[in-house]
């Protein structure tokens, strides 16, 4: 009863724009990224606690809170610990969808997620504008390291961390020791710095006009789809996502062995590895994950296209350089599978996670990239779009550009 008004009671000044269907500019504010109020978050003092369920832009209001705790999931994560993984991610989350910044510790209070941990992380920000714990971490030989290594194409925390403790700390010494390195984790060593390089969406959207045109060589009537972090609106990614399909079902199988030799005989392609899919090996197609999902799909280096080929890229943004190394992942989704697959590969990882997290705990549904799914049956509720997917769950449609939870 004797808690102070947490900030979200304070929200007059975005109330008035409810509803217009677009962020309103608000004077006197932030004028980038302010969220899209939705009726549930109108309401007084509630944040919604499924970040599927609240508006994430991609500016928001607390980026200097949001990289500490999102510094600490990630060093967590590299400890194997999932349960401090989470606690902190969804901390962060929370303080992306806020709308203004926290300035008093005492806005914490009745937001979902925060516990005694997250809070004196913001709490020492508030004070001293560093956090000791965060700025201990980041200069930690452990936490460079675990970076360093998962930052190779191929390299996930287990194998980053056997390397660590066979006690390897650099690149240099990953090329001079004996033990066997698979393909992949060659060609991340190998291109290392450019995957290490932001691609620009002029960049990335002069690789889908070359794949674009290779697919619709190999088959007419084929579309390509950017998803991943340029469809929620970043100007700027670690790789690049693209979803392809067909409208006729069954056209599109077998797709990407043709496209990557059509582009690798065009001299763009660097490294790949590509899956046929096997969702008739599925025992239970609600049981794949996302991270696994049973799609046709290339994972790839290719070379970015000749920058005068057509294109002059925005003022303020980096002209291409030829020849730039860049991670594309290609998917290939039959037409009644693609509302699932666009909702599934658009993110963020975090929005997905909530999703199915959502979905299983309030609905006792089953959500994957391939179907939404009633425990135990194995077909999925049939969807034409990502609208009908949140209108099956009871939420309200997230546009992309809010997904960036
Ligand atoms: N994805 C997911 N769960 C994972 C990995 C990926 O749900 N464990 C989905 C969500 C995003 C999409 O796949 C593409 O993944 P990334 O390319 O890793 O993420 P991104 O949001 O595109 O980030 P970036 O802009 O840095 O590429
Ligand atoms: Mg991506």
């Amino acid at each position: 009863g004797s808690l102070p008004r947490p900030l979200l009671l304070d929200i007059s000044w975005f109330t008035e724009s409810m509803g217009q269907g677009k962020p309103v500019p608000v004077e006197g504010r932030h004028c980038l990224g302010v969220p899209l109020p939705t009726r549930s978050q109108a309401d007084p003092g509630c944040l919604p606690a499924y970040a599927c369920q609240r508006h994430s832009p991609l500016n928001h209001h607390n980026l200097c809170f949001t990289e500490a705790l999102d510094t600490l999931a990630e060093a967590a994560g590299f400890e194997g610990s999932e349960g401090r993984f989470l606690s902190f991610r969804r901390a962060a989350s929370v303080l992306k969808a806020l709308p203004g910044p926290i300035t008093s510790i005492s806005q914490l209070r009745g937001l979902p997620h925060f516990g005694d941990h997250s809070s004196r992380i913001v709490q020492e920000l508030l004070e001293c504008g560093v956090s000791s714990e965060v700025e201990r971490i980041k200069q930690s030989e452990r936490y460079q390291t675990m970076k360093l290594f998962t930052h190779i194409f191929g390299v996930g925390v287990k194998t980053a961390d056997k390397w660590y403790r066979d006690g390897l700390r650099s690149l240099a010494d990953l090329q001079g020791q004996t033990r066997k390195l698979s393909r992949q984790q060659e060609a991340g060593i190998c291109h290392f710095e450019d995957l290490n390089t932001l691609v620009w969406r002029h960049e990335a959207e002069a690789i889908q006009r070359v794949v674009e045109k290779a697919v619709r060589q190999v088959l007419p009537g084929a579309t390509v789809t950017l998803t991943g972090g340029f469809r929620r609106g970043k100007l700027q990614g670690h790789d690049v996502d693209f979803l392809i399909t067909h409208p006729v079902e069954g056209q599109e199988e077998g797709l990407l062995p043709k496209v990557m030799d059509l582009l690798e005989s065009q001299g763009f392609v660097l490294y790949r590895h590509t899956q046929s899919n096997h969702y008739q090996d599925l025992k239970d197609p609600a049981q794949s994950t996302s991270l696994f999902d049973a799609y046709e799909r290339c994972f790839s280096i290719l070379r970015l296209p000749d920058p005068t080929a057509a294109f002059r890229p925005e003022a303020g943004e980096e002209p291409c350089r030829d020849g730039k190394a860049v991670r594309v992942d290609l998917v290939v989704a039959p037409a009644s599978q693609f509302a699932f697959a666009l909702l599934g590969w658009t993110g963020s990882q975090h929005f997905e996670r909530e999703l199915r997290r959502f979905s299983r705990a309030e609905k006792q549904l089953l959500l994957n990239s391939h179907g939404l799914y009633v425990p135990g049956k194995k077909e999925s509720f049939p969807a034409a779009s990502e609208e009908d997917i949140f209108r099956h769950l009871g939420l309200e449609y997230i546009a992309p550009e809010y997904r960036n939870a």
